[in-house]
């Protein structure tokens, strides 16, 4: 019975994203889900790529247990943002992005950035509705991470590597981190980042910015 019960959740979770892909698809707008640890560095990333965007409109929506905090820095950093409080849930989904996208002017808006619940396990199993789903990792979490919770590493499109700055500060092996990443997904695009240093900023807004034009036939 508790199987069914899981079956039927996520069925209807995937009908909704898929309901939600199109509605983004008819706008022209770019959907993307940042899953990561609490404090890899989610909303860090979220504020540089806001920043460093200029030329395309980007709005933000936050996922969090608790507080509008994320959301605040997001609107410091220049974007609309969209505070979902979970109230416990550890994971955003679908419906929550479909009620959340109903208050968003999408024909407005180029890149939809989500920064899903902090997290390495549930948001695994909720798809959103987004084009691509990115797992942000860093370096204080551990370079065993991508084996130890594989679901997140296999379902992703791309893996952003962040904190670099602390490489010199600590034990993580950059290749054995990517080699695990390689195994679990081969396709996935690779990011490496600091957001102190402004490291690899560039490459992951162009990425977006490419995906957008490509979306969009620009
Ligand atoms: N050294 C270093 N610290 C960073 C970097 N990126 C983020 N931080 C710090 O890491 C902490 C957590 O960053 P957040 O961006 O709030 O992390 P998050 O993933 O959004 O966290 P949750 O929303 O709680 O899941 C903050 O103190 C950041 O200043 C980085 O590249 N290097
Ligand atoms: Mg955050």
């Amino acid at each position: 019975m508790r199987v069914e019960l899981m079956t039927d959740i996520l069925g209807d979770n995937d009908a909704a994203a898929r309901e939600n892909k199109q509605l983004f698809d008819a706008h022209g707008v770019l959907a993307v889900d940042f899953m990561g640890s609490p404090g890899s560095g989610k909303t860090s990333l979220l504020e540089q790529v806001v920043r460093s965007l200029d030329d395309v409109t980007v709005k933000v929506i936050e996922g969090d247990v608790a507080t509008a905090n994320d959301a605040r820095r997001i609107e410091e950093a220049g974007a609309e943002a969209f505070q979902i409080n979970t109230g416990g849930m550890c994971h955003l989904n679908a419906p929550m992005i479909a009620r959340a996208a109903g208050k968003i002017d999408l024909a407005a808006t180029d890149l939809l950035l989500i920064e899903n619940v902090g997290n390495l396990v549930c948001p695994a199993a909720f798809k959103l509705g987004a084009h691509f789903r990115l797992v942000v990792s860093s370096i204080p979490e551990g370079d065993d991470k991508p084996e130890k919770y594989p679901a997140a590493f296999r379902g992703c499109d791309g893996v952003i590597l962040n904190k670099l700055d602390l490489v010199p500060h600590s034990p993580f092996d950059v290749k054995k981190f990517w080699d695990l990443c390689r195994q679990l997904q081969p396709q996935a695009v690779q990011f490496a980042t600091s957001c102190v240093a402004g490291e690899g900023i560039g490459q992951l807004s162009e990425w977006l910015r490419r995906q957008h034009s490509q979306l969009t036939g620009g």
